[in-house]
């Protein structure tokens, strides 16, 4: 699934030295007017402290089973009103198996799906993929320009001083927390 339709990334991309930020920008911008975003309507309870330590429990166990470890995990502030944004790591495999991520969810995000950005035709696109593998004894890292996870139906207002919980869950059948902060993005 390609996240620009070919009317707007041919518009957008005229000009690639914008290449990455007119992704974004165009993205959100035809995903509110295509209506396509999900309803606020679900509450969102702030992480408990209970909750926060259940989870970082459950953190420590999940990388003693499984060798994934999830670092530098942030996600990108969006502008006021928006719920679209997205969020990036460097997943490390330090076990003698390869990982397969295969999904991913978040009580902060009606929906997470796992993108990668591609050049095709000379423009840039986001593409889903359904899983990405994480070799033994490497890295993946996620990054703006390449693998990225994308967050729909996030919270709205969250600010520089927010952490969004994200669950990743691998073909192990085991998963590991991240919590990626905020960061703005130029
Ligand atoms: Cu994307």
């Amino acid at each position: 699934m390609f996240c620009l339709d070919s009317t707007a990334s041919a518009r957008a991309y005229n000009s690639l030295s914008k290449a990455l930020l007119v992704v974004c920008s165009v993205w959100f911008a035809s995903a509110n007017a295509a209506g396509s975003l999900p309803s606020e309507t679900e509450e969102q309870e702030p992480l408990s402290a209970a909750s926060t330590e259940a989870a970082l429990a459950a953190k420590a166990v999940d990388v003693e089973n499984l060798g994934v470890i999830a670092s530098e995990a942030y996600f990108r502030l969006m502008p006021p009103g928006r719920s679209v944004s997205s969020a990036y790591m460097l997943l490390n495999n330090t076990s003698e198996h390869d990982s397969v991520l295969l999904s991913m969810q978040s009580d902060q995000a009606e929906r997470v799906e796992l993108h990668e950005h591609s050049h095709s035709d000379g423009m840039m696109r986001m593409r889903k993929l359904d899983k990405l593998t994480i070799a033994a004894g490497e890295s993946v890292r996620l990054a703006p320009g390449g693998y990225h996870l994308m967050l729909f139906g996030l919270q709205v207002g969250l600010t520089k001083d927010d952490v969004v919980t994200v669950e990743l869950s691998f073909d192990s059948g085991k998963s590991v927390i991240v919590n990626a902060k905020a960061r703005s993005l130029k």
